[in-house]
């Protein structure tokens, strides 16, 4: 007799037992009454006692919660948890929901489990997110791809990297690995540095000249060249007729951090599967001061989706 088998029979052999059973299984498994995780149902089940949904979410492999129908005797299993999307967990009086405590498969860990975005697994597994490869849908309730996940970030490049360089219009290209919305991005540092004229020293994202005051001036733009990270209005210029927008502060970043981490838009951007974007340095980007350029920067792209 399987041990899960002899369980249930001492279940229903015992009314004192059930009881007992049914009130320490809500305190040590958090069972939560009066709410429920709407949408993400895959499965529903009529049953006889409560416990038995404690066994059915046992048996599927991508049960993560369950919200019980107090009334009904209902079971309805999740494919999600109440951290992964705690917008849709809300109250009903009718209903108790109760996290999986037992086996409970990592989102986004397993083919038939993928995860939205890598910012759910971080939401959905929090500091026991493992860096390295999940499975994502590649849009929305399309595909499923592989992608590399740190933290909540996708890393956007395969192996090699993006390098952008200081003039003749020596942009780094990329192309977006998922479709859906991005809410900032990050440039990890791996090799290389620009200068913008002989005499001052070697930055990773901007000009050291005085004149730039520690400002930046690494520029993510979409293929028509218009800035996105950061957006447009957040470009300076120095003023006058010939002069373009092309540097910006970025508190917390100079000129050799490690990262650059952009603040997260306002309006997150659109992305579809492979659309190109490119990375520029900004006096190249607009054409001014950039002949007696040099150099190189080699980044690694992460982006942070919706
Ligand atoms: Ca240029
Ligand atoms: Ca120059």
């Amino acid at each position: 007799m399987t041990p899960k088998l002899s369980l249930v029979i001492m279940f229903l052999m015992s009314p004192i037992g059930i009881l007992n059973a049914s009130s320490q299984c809500q305190a040590g498994e958090h069972s939560i009454d009066g709410m429920f995780l709407r949408g993400h149902t895959f499965m529903t089940y009529p049953v006889g006692l409560p416990e038995m949904c404690y066994f059915r979410c046992e048996e599927e492999v991508t049960c993560q919660s369950y919200n019980f129908v107090i009334a009904q005797r209902i079971c309805e299993l999740n494919n999600r948890t109440k951290e992964a999307t705690p917008e849709d967990f809300m109250p009903d009086q009718r209903r108790y929901y109760m996290k999986r405590s037992h086996n409970r498969v990592p989102l986004g860990s397993i083919k038939e489990l993928p995860a939205d975005t890598c910012g759910e697994i971080r939401a959905s597994e929090g500091e026991e997110m493992i860096d390295g490869i999940h499975w994502i849908y590649f849009e929305e309730n399309g595909e499923v791809i592989e992608a590399y996940c740190k933290e909540g970030w996708q890393k956007i490049n395969g192996e090699v990297p993006v390098c952008f360089g200081a003039k003749d219009n020596e942009y780094g290209a990329f192309n977006m690995t998922k479709s859906g919305r991005v809410k900032t991005m990050k440039l990890i540092h791996r090799s290389g540095s620009v200068h913008c004229n002989p005499t001052t020293g070697a930055s990773y994202w901007g000009c050291t000249h005085s004149r730039y005051q520690g400002d930046l001036t690494t520029i993510i733009t979409d293929v028509d060249k218009k800035p996105v990270l950061p957006p447009a209005y957040d470009l300076k210029d120095f003023g006058g007729p010939e002069e373009k927008p092309h540097f910006y502060s970025l508190p917390g970043y100079h000129h050799n951090s490690t990262e650059l981490v952009f603040r997260t838009l306002v309006n997150p951007l659109s992305v579809s599967n492979n659309q190109e974007m490119q990375i520029w340095y900004g006096p190249d980007m607009v054409d001014r001061y950039e002949e007696n350029n040099s150099g190189k920067t080699c980044v690694d792209v992460y982006a942070f989706y919706v």
